[in-house]
Parts: structure tokens; sequence; C-alpha cells
């Protein structure tokens, strides 16, 4: 309840919100109306900045079938490494509590909590990295969605003066996000930024149909939200976090996140600054890493607010939408704005979004 009332006074700000990109005039950088305290990538709507969307009708989830690309190197004992180059791990199925009756952001359809049952299913055990996104790429020719649109979403606290000079718009209710010209998966913070030291880091600037088009290829499938949030939790029971109820055990820190003051100070307390090598941090009970903090992470549902109490045996979601769900919070959260790094905790895009945050990973019925 605390949590409620503690955030209750500036979701009406954020609830009363739409997106809008606004000029930015020199000498003010920041946009007058309206304000908003709230990380702001939960709404980056790309049909703001871009009117037409040539390729919405192809499906990726057949036009990247594995089977109808190249044929991919199989995983041999010390020789090639597979495909996606995966570790994947097996998750029981059976009952669990999905969501929260205690919610923090009621508005984001936390609650309530409600009995889940769910098929075993194999997990990538961190997220989808820059190495693994490029074999998808060297082995299909695949165009990312920001490739095509020509620009994509960056925090302006990881762009260099050079780039953010050249940026004369932003996210009227979260003036720190800036649509950057030629950001996209290789290039994370604009065309002077590259991937190289960065290859095991998670991959960003991915629409839901890159991830789509990805997992497909990989023969896996983004997983459900049930799913993603039966894995967060690792086995425990109506907690907050992947290990626990508190943040910080014995002062560790278990996942990357935003320490210092959002969105003007990061103190880089948990070694990262931006998103940090995956694994990086302790895995959960299920051996799971980062799924709460470094990248938020598509799933396959459509986004809504509204869930029934009743047991569900693997809901998939509402049938359709206009928002796809993310899970875990990234890199950029913090308490104060963005209280989304808990398992129950969930945020929403636009299929085709893309974000310096927002990365995925793949599931999959058959072992890896
Ligand atoms: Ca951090
Ligand atoms: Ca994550």
């Amino acid at each position: 309840m605390l949590c409620y009332v503690a955030f209750h006074a500036f979701f009406l700000m954020i609830c009363a919100a739409s997106v809008q990109v606004v000029e930015v005039r020199s000498n003010d950088p920041t946009p007058t109306e309206p304000e908003a305290q709230s990380c702001g990538c939960h709404n980056l709507k790309r049909d703001v900045l871009v009117t037409t969307d040539s390729h919405a009708s192809e499906d990726p989830a057949v036009k990247y079938l594995q089977t109808t690309n190249e044929k991919p190197t199989l995983s041999t004992k010390g020789g090639e490494k597979s495909v996606s180059d995966s570790q994947m791990v097996l998750i029981s199925g059976g009952e669990f509590l999905m969501g929260t009756d205690n919610p923090c952001i009621p508005p984001d359809g936390e609650g309530p909590q409600r009995s889940v049952n769910l098929e075993p299913f194999f997990m990538d055990v961190h997220e989808v990295t820059n190495h693994q996104f490029k074999s998808f790429i060297n082995a299909t020719g695949y165009v990312t969605e920001a490739e095509t649109f020509g620009d994509s979403f960056v925090f302006d606290g990881v762009l260099s003066e050079a780039t953010k000079s050249q940026i004369s718009q932003a996210v009227a209710a979260a003036p720190w996000w800036l649509p950057v010209k030629g950001a996209d998966w290789k290039h994370p913070e604009g065309p002077d930024s590259s991937i190289t030291d960065r290859t095991d880091h998670p991959v960003l600037h991915v629409s839901w149909r890159d991830a789509v088009a990805y997992c497909s290829w990989a023969q896996k499938r983004l997983p459900t939200e049930a799913e993603w949030e039966h894995a967060c939790r690792g086995g425990l029971k109506d907690r907050l976090y992947p290990w626990g109820n508190k943040l910080t055990p014995k002062g560790q820190h278990y996942s990357n996140l935003w320490q210092g003051d959002f969105p003007t100070h990061n103190s880089g307390e948990d070694g990262y600054i931006k998103t940090s090598p995956v694994m990086s941090f302790p895995a959960n009970g299920y051996g799971l890493y980062d799924m709460v903090g470094n990248a938020w992470e598509w799933t396959s549902d459509w986004w809504s607010v509204h869930h029934t109490a009743d047991r569900q045996h693997n809901p998939k979601g509402p049938p359709s939408g206009t928002d796809k769900v993310k899970k875990g919070g990234s890199y950029m959260c913090h308490k104060s704005y963005c209280y989304r790094y808990r398992c129950a905790a969930r945020s929403q895009n636009t299929p085709d979004s893309s974000a310096s945050n927002l990365g995925f990973r793949c599931v999959s019925q058959e072992p890896p």
C-alpha cells in the first residue's frame, strides 16, 4: 500500500500524458508540457516521428523461419557454435502466482494476483546478445525496423555531444528520450557509436517484429508474459525481485539498474552506466540472468491492464491490441521514476518501437 501511495501522486501526471515529440529550443532544452515523472520509455511511439510502415504486413515469424533461410551451422562438440550460440534452461511447468495484489503501479495492470498453470519450456539464460543477433543478420540479411525507419530512440545521457547537437526533437513527456538518426542495433548511440566492445551485451534497438524474426530464425519464439514472469520469479513465491524482497541483499547488486538521481546523475554504483555484459550479475533460482534490469525484454502478449482473477492455463494475453508487453525494466530504471524492475511489473510499446534500453530473449518447447 505504501508503494501505491508513493507512486500515486506522480502517476496522475503520467496517465494524462501522451507522448509527443516537440522541438527543442536552444537555451531551453526542457519542453514545457506535458510534464510527467516517468522514465517515459513505456510509450515511445515511432508513429509520432514516422508516418509510413511499408512492411507492416510482412510476418517476420514466417519470413525469417530458419527453414526458409540458409541452413545455419548446427552445434557440434568442440566445433562451431550453435545457430544462436545460446544456452537455455528447462523451466518446469505447473502452478505459479502471477501478478500481485499489492501493486506498486496499479494502472499498469500488475494485479490481481492469479493462479496460472504453465507447460514446461526452455528459456535463454540471458538476453540475446549483439553477437547472437549479428549471426542472425549475417545468415538472413534481415534489416531491422530501426534501420528501415532510419532512427531510434536513445536516452540523451548516453549520447555524445556531437550527436546531441544535431537533434532538434525530444519526447515531450520525457525530454531525455531523443529520436536519433542512424541509431540502430549496430550503433546504439547513433552513427558515431559501435558495438565492437559490446558483443556480449544485450542487443538494443530491436522492435517486437525484429525480436520475433530472430526467435523464429533460431527455431524459438518470444515468451508469453506468463512464461516470462514465472521464469523471473525463479521458484520464489510472491516476491518483488527474482532473488527476494530486498533490492541489494548484504549490499550486493543483483541487477543492472540506475543508482543516483534520474535522469541527471547515474552513479554507476552497480558497475555500469549503460548496459552490462549479460550474466554480470547473479542468476536467479532457475539459472536465468538479468531477468530484471540491463535491457527490457519483449514478450509475445498484446497489452491489456485488465486481468481475470480466475485460474488460467497457458494464458497468451488478449487476441489483439496496439502495444506489446515488455518486462523487467532496464539499466535506466530507478525507484523514483520507473519502479518496474519487479517480476510483477510490466510496461508496453508499439510493436515497431525500438530504443536504447529494449531487447529480448527467446523460449522454446524443444530443448536447444
Ligand atoms: Ca547500472
Ligand atoms: Ca533484462
